[in-house]
């Protein structure tokens, strides 16, 4: 059993209701169960800028899921959601990536564990603090020391 963060985002579509759609989609997930789930934010796009502001958010899933098998699970999610990736950092429909699984470290072809830009994202570090303030990486860096070397630029998005 791990405990997995994954990180939530769209720009393009209906991008808040993106969300809330794939919220319930990781709840159902097999050999998983959906723990918590973040606010949702509208953030500034991170890359190029001639792209939509974002809605990002978090979820905390616990999964038995082999990591490969949780990242082919989500790439489906995005599949369905009729992600088209139109370039690197550009925008799309829905992106799922995953933050953090447990303390893992995993640096395979297809999977980097932790996500290589989670540490200096505001828009993964927010509401990733709202569900766990004292969670740590497995480099020894605490969550709430990352959140002051960042500006938060995010706007939570009220229910
Ligand atoms: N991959 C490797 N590690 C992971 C991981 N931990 N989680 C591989 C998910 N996937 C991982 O991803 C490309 C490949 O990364 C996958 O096939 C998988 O095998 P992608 O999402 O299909 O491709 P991409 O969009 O070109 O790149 P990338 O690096 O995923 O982009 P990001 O880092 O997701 O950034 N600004 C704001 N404000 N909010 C955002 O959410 N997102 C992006 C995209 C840019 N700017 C943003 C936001
Ligand atoms: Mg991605």
């Amino acid at each position: 059993m791990s405990l997995v963060y994954i990180g939530l985002g769209a720009n393009l579509g209906q991008p808040q209701q993106q969300l809330e759609q794939a919220f319930i989609e990781l709840a159902r997930l097999p050999n998983s169960t959906l723990v918590t789930q973040s606010s949702l934010y509208h953030s500034k796009p991170v890359g190029p800028q001639d792209q939509p502001d974002y809605v990002n958010a978090v979820a905390l899933l616990e999964t038995t899921l082999e990591p490969l098998a949780l990242l082919d699970a989500l790439q489906q999610l995005e599949q369905d959601h009729g992600r088209i990736r139109k370039r690197h950092w550009g925008e799309r429909t829905l992106d799922l990536d995953i933050i953090l699984i447990d303390d893992s470290v995993i640096e395979s072809e297809r999977l980097t564990v932790p996500h290589p830009f989670a540490q200096q994202r505001s828009f993964v570090l927010i509401p990733l603090s709202e569900i766990n303030p004292e969670l740590v990486f497995p480099n020894g860096k605490a969550l709430g020391q990352l959140l002051t070397e960042l500006d938060n630029d995010l706007i939570r998005i009220r229910d």
